[in-house]
């Protein structure tokens, strides 16, 4: 008796222990989702605070070069894990360019497993093609045809924020179809549009051994138009009539070396510099980084654009590449998918000090450098934006809360930001550089974007005021699209300041 008594007791214990986890686990979501829903509120209201008059002007925006068709296919689907090719990557491991199957392979995994964007060139046209042509006929059902390259996405992007919008780029008839006929052209018709290869993984996805820690992309070009800027003629042209008030720059990551002669490409980025360098100083002019591998490249973006931007953009990946550009001259590929934000703020510090800093030492010899005054990082978990006090950029928390919601729309692929598919990375705090005894933040019901000033001391002599704000990403559970979220993003983000 004694020990069915026992038992009893024992399986009642058990139901109630089982009864009070469900109640405890319960607990916790609810109390996640009201998290979630409260930032959303707070994150809604930011955005909808900016009311602009009626007959506000619709600003101008001009986005250079080039364009391109977007074949996304699913990655781990589409590429067959081989072994003997993906052995013995190491954390050192790089690949400039994909000349084999060997090759594509490899950079492939290295990038999956770190859950880095990253973008390739394959000189190597036979096998782009055959690549193609193998998506064309074995996943015809699975692929899907988009409009690509940056300039275009983020035109799309500005026009929907209700800029008037000038695009410079080479198009095919087809591809212009699919672009609002209110944005306007500059660049002749062509018969094919170049196409990039979008290899699309989520979160948990696995490819052999390995398995993405995030949803992200690898994309593959073999581009033929896009590299040599072909548009950048026509599109000076029309800048002199379109008189823009943001100029933006993106696209030149195409400009491979293996494209060009001697010396052309240089050439062809100092034209560039020319055209950047020749607008009024009433013109905003942003630049949009992306994903250079070539450090050659970089050095003369660092030479010819850099100098010459009020903003630059990009993601956790392309923050780290060109901070150890600017500090170190060398390059990274990938580096860690999910940064704290201590360590994001402190690299932006780094870059904005460097860049200021050369702007002070020659502005005197060339009167036609500009103060970098914005830096936008966009990264799965927040948006932080840094603005130089009293510059023309303002209503920077708008900026950076519309920037966060843009990448979890776009991602989700939704208007509506349904709470349940959000998630937070980020706890309630943060500090705002890993430096000992670094003030902390905190995203507040009354205030999810937590903005704050601070001084930078560029050189001995100077020091600057700047403004950052931090937005909350609530990060989409379940990707279903991350090529062209970084266009979108840092364009939904430009828009609140013009
Ligand atoms: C955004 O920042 C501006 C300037 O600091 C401030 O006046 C405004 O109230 C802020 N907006 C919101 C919604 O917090
Ligand atoms: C993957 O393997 C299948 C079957 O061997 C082959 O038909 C296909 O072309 C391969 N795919 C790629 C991208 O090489
Ligand atoms: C690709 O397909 C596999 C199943 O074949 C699936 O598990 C994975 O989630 C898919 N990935 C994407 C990005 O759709
Ligand atoms: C933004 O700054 C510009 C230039 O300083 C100013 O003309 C404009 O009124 C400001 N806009 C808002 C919404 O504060
Ligand atoms: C969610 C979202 O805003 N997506 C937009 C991103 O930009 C492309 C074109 O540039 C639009 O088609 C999407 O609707």
């Amino acid at each position: 008796m004694g020990l069915i008594k026992y038992m009893s007791l024992l399986t009642t214990c058990s139901v109630f222990a089982v009864l009070i986890s469900i109640i405890w686990q319960a607990f916790i979501s609810l109390k996640k989702i009201n998290k979630v829903i409260t930032l959303l509120t707070g994150l809604l209201a930011i955005e909808s605070s900016l009311k602009r008059p009626q007959d506000y002007p619709r600003p101008k925006v001009a986005i250079g070069y080039g364009a391109c068709t977007d074949l996304l296919i699913n990655a781990t689907d589409f590429l067959n894990y081989t072994e003997k090719y993906v052995q013995d990557i190491g954390p050192e491991f790089t690949v400039d360019e994909i000349n084999n199957e060997k090759e594509l392979l490899q950079t492939f995994a290295y990038y999956f497993q770190n859950g880095a964007a990253a973008e390739r060139i394959m000189p190597n046209t036979e096998l782009f093609r055959k690549l193609i042509n193998i998506a064309k006929t074995r996943h015809r059902n699975q692929i899907q045809w988009f409009i690509g390259g940056n300039a275009p996405l983020m035109g799309i992007r500005f026009f929907m924020e209700g800029a008037d919008v000038l695009l410079g780029a080479r198009l095919s008839h087809k591809l212009r179809r699919l672009i609002p006929e209110e944005i306007k052209i500059a660049g002749e018709e062509i018969d094919e549009d170049d196409i990039h290869i979008i290899l699309e993984y989520k979160s948990g996805d696995n490819w052999g051994p390995f398995t993405a820690p995030r949803a992200n992309r690898y994309i593959i070009h073999n581009d033929k138009n896009n590299p040599h800027l072909n548009s950048l003629e026509h599109f000076e042209e029309a800048l002199k009539e379109f008189q823009p008030k943001l100029v933006v720059i993106s696209g030149l990551q195409m400009m491979d070396s293996y494209q060009f002669e001697e010396g052309v490409r240089e050439a062809r980025l100092y034209k560039v510099q020319q055209q950047i360098s020749r607008q009024p100083p009433t013109v905003l002019q942003h630049f949009e980084m992306a994903s250079y591998v070539e450090i050659e490249l970089l050095q003369m973006l660092r030479k010819n654009v850099l100098p010459y931007v009020d903003s630059i953009g990009m993601n956790e990946q392309e923050l780290d590449n060109l901070r150890q550009v600017l500090e170190f001259d060398r390059i990274t590929l990938a580096s860690d998918w999910n940064p704290r934000i201590a360590s994001t703020l402190d690299h932006m510090r780094e870059v904005f000090k460097i860049l200021a800093n050369n702007y002070y030492e020659n502005i005197k010899r060339n009167g036609r450098l500009r103060l970098l005054t914005r830096i936008h990082v966009h990264t799965l978990a927040y948006q932080a934006i840094l603005v130089v006090k009293d510059s023309q950029w303002n209503n920077t928390n708008v900026s950076a809360a519309k920037a966060a919601l843009t990448a979890h729309r776009y991602v989700c692929q939704t208007n509506m930001v349904n709470p349940e598919s959000a998630s937070l990375l980020l706890d309630d705090s943060f500090a705002i550089s890993a430096t000992k005894n670094a003030e902390r933040k905190t995203f507040s019901t009354q205030n999810p974007v937590p903005c704050w000033k601070e001084f930078i001391e560029v050189n001995a002599q100077k020091s600057i005021e700047i403004e950052i704000c931090i937005a909350p990403v609530l990060v989409c559970r379940v990707a279903k699209k991350t090529a062209g979220a970084g266009d979108n993003i840092s364009a939904a983000g430009l828009s609140q300041h013009l």
